[in-house]
């Protein structure tokens, strides 16, 4: 037997953009597309350097590329303020009294803010950051709710040097020491609490706790949403609007060099202590630049909205550096898809016109769960394009999410990357790429991306291997923040020079990329190697079925036997006849090989708190009964007690 992963799902559907979206796009045809990723796999510096020329440099870089694997700098010797090219040069090229971000808060009520007006909120923020004493290359820790001000304290960080690492507003204060003190922060940035599903998130309190046992923060800065008297440790913690008051609303950005670090985003390994991944200035901004006008398709008119939490690269990549250096309108919420119910999302794309929605398809999953009543009394007419990110989508919930929320006439762009790669890597581009649900499909522009086999070769169409990267790109990160050994061995060590994933995937005969899923969760049945993915697609098929998460349990003859978890839809009663009716499926689908020798019905999958399924602790629970790892990440503690009694009965 092959070590390869195979593929057994192949899915038929092709969809192609109109004709009048590909007259608008800025990649009209797939010989545009072929063209020019030729001439940027070909003459990287080349390429990248007509990109980067559409920022505003102080000085302009002599060498666009130096590359000592596994180390790279870009735009070697160039100066720039990643602010200045946020927000400032929007003043000068018509754009100032542009809404730069239409804010809407959980409880309702909603506020834009111009160019012009988010420029005045960064200067004055950045001296406040100054007048605290903060100095080019401090680290800053922001702990918000998804408000303006969280964008306005990055963007300040930036606009001074300071180094930013956002937490989610969801960890704990555990989870803030972790990150506090492998950062050795000067300064938190956070709110008095922040709205979600009706209730309030203690942020403050939160901090609190975490700082007795970090002690070397010199400065909590408060920002309030919500108005409620809390403790302030006199010397220690400010007001963000008593500060701001103090120090004037100029401020002239200084020029950095393009290699200055810009942010610490921390991202939670399978084990051990999660990896401060770090990204730096010019190289960064010119990938998260490029794939929004190319990919989102960014144009003057849109009104564009990116679910994300700022907590993640997603909400750094896609709502904060991209769509602002772009020049864009973009919403911003606050809160819960389901508050006050399953309609939420789409009463926001019918109030502020959203034309561009980009979202994760643990969200589209569970929007099918809740009934397309929600949807469906709503107007979504104004959206011309929709993105999904975080994980593969099931062709299932890509076919709902093209009817239903694009109403068959939007193209889907399935954006495959990571935390790592800054921006992203595999894409459609909307106005050209044929596009099948479930894949990811081509490489963007100055992304060499591979799938290889143990020995380091190509693997066939349909041959499942690694997932490479065989050369540097501007926004790759740099390191991992304080462990450069866990850098190269994290990601360098598996091919020379190249660049490992972590990421199972196959192409298809037209070159589509297909993720079936991380590398740990492949299973492996009788020596047959069956991404995960592919059982989930062909569960969540079924008209019962929301959600499912399938992973290996070890078994004496097949190696590995295959257990499921399903999530079924709203009013779906679940029993032993499903059960049998749901294996039977798989097989019909798949092939023998891949029927479950075991479903268990849940109401819920674990979780990471961006959504991602964590199969990692299901692997574990079926093997052992026992969660033992690291389970800060989950998003809902609860979910695993139930399937533990689930699994006894
Ligand atoms: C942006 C983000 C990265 C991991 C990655 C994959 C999975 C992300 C897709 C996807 C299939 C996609 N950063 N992943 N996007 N898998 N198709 N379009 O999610 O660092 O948090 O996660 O997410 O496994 O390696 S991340």
């Amino acid at each position: 037997m092959s070590d390869n992963i195979e593929s057994h799902l192949s899915e038929n559907r092709i969809f192609k953009p109109s004709k009048e979206f590909s007259k608008n796009a800025r990649i009209k045809s797939m010989a545009q597309y072929k063209r020019m990723h030729k001439e940027s796999i070909e003459k990287p510096g080349v390429f990248w350097a007509r990109e980067a020329k559409e920022l505003t440099w102080q000085k302009k870089w002599t060498k666009a590329l130096d590359w000592k694997p596994p180390y790279a700098k870009w735009f070697v010797g160039g100066k720039l303020n990643v602010c200045e090219n946020c927000v400032d040069r929007h003043l000068t090229n018509g754009r100032a009294n542009k809404a730069a971000i239409i804010w809407e808060g959980e409880p309702g009520e909603s506020r834009t803010l111009t160019y012009r007006q988010l420029h005045r909120e960064v200067c004055q923020f950045a001296n406040v950051l100054l007048a605290q004493g903060i100095k080019p290359k401090d680290r800053v820790l922001i702990y918000m709710p998804m408000v303006p001000e969280a964008v306005i304290a990055m963007l300040a960080c930036a606009r001074i040097g300071a180094v930013h690492s956002v937490v989610f507003g969801g960890f704990s204060a555990e989870s803030i020491v972790d990150r506090l003190s492998d950062c050795k922060a000067k300064a938190v940035i956070t709110a008095d609490g922040g709205y979600r599903r009706g209730g309030v998130v203690p942020l403050k309190a939160n901090v609190d706790e975490a700082l007795k046992k970090y002690k070397s923060v010199e400065t909590v800065i408060v920002h309030q949403r919500i108005g409620d008297k809390i403790p302030m440790k006199r010397g220690r913690d400010v007001y963000w609007h008593e500060e701001a008051a103090r120090v004037s609303t100029k401020h002239v950005a200084k020029a950095f060099d393009s290699e200055h670090p810009l942010f610490i985003l921390y991202t939670s390994g399978s084990t051990g202590k999660p990896k401060g991944i770090l990204h730096t200035a010019g190289g960064y901004l010119t990938g998260t630049y490029s794939t929004c006008k190319y990919i989102f398709d960014m144009q003057d008119d849109d009104v564009y909205w990116c679910t994300a939490d700022v907590g993640w690269v997603t909400g750094h990549s896609y709502i904060a550096y991209g769509p602002l250096s772009n020049g864009v309108t973009q919403v911003m919420y606050e809160g819960a898809p389901n508050h006050p119910d399953f309609g939420r999302f789409w009463d926001i794309v019918e109030k502020y016109g959203v034309t561009i929605f980009y979202t994760a398809p643990t969200a589209i999953r569970a929007f099918i769960k809740a009934g397309d009543q929600f949807p469906d009394s709503r107007d979504l007419s104004s959206l011309r394009l929709l993105g999904t990110v975080g994980e593969p989508i099931n062709p299932e919930a890509w076919m709902w999410y093209h009817e239903k929320i694009g109403g068959g006439r939007c193209p889907i762009v399935d954006t495959w990357w990571q935390t790592e790669t800054g921006a992203i890597m595999i894409s459609p581009l909307p106005g050209c790429t044929p596009t099948k649900p479930g894949t990811a499909t081509l490489p963007f522009f100055g992304v060499d991306a591979a799938i290889l086999d143990e020995t380091g070769e190509e693997c066939a169409p349909n041959e499942g291997g690694k997932l490479v990267i065989r050369k540097p790109w501007p926004s790759m990160l740099r390191s991992i923040y304080g462990d450069k050994k866990r850098y190269r061995d994290t990601y360098w060590n598996d091919y020379k020079g190249m660049y490992t994933a972590g990421d199972g995937a196959r192409t298809d005969r037209q070159g589509n990329f297909w993720i079936v899923g991380r590398l740990d969760d492949v299973l492996n049945v009788s020596g047959h190697r069956l991404g995960t993915a592919e059982v989930e697609s062909a569960l969540v098929e079924h008209k019962a079925v929301a959600e499912s998460a399938v992973v290996g349990r070890p078994h004496e003859i097949k190696g590995q036997g295959v257990v499921a978890f399903v999530t079924v839809k709203g009013n779906i009663k679940t029993s032993e006849a499903l059960a049998k009716e749901l294996r039977n499926h798989v097989g019909k689908v798949i092939g023998a090989i891949a029927k479950p020798d075991e479903i268990y019905f849940t109401p819920s999958l674990p979780k990471t708190r961006s959504g991602k399924i964590m199969r990692r602790l299901l692997k574990e629970l079926v093997a052992t009964g026992e969660v033992s790892g690291n389970i800060t990440t989950l998003e809902d503690y609860s979910v695993i007690a139930d399937l533990q009694k689930n699994l006894k009965k």
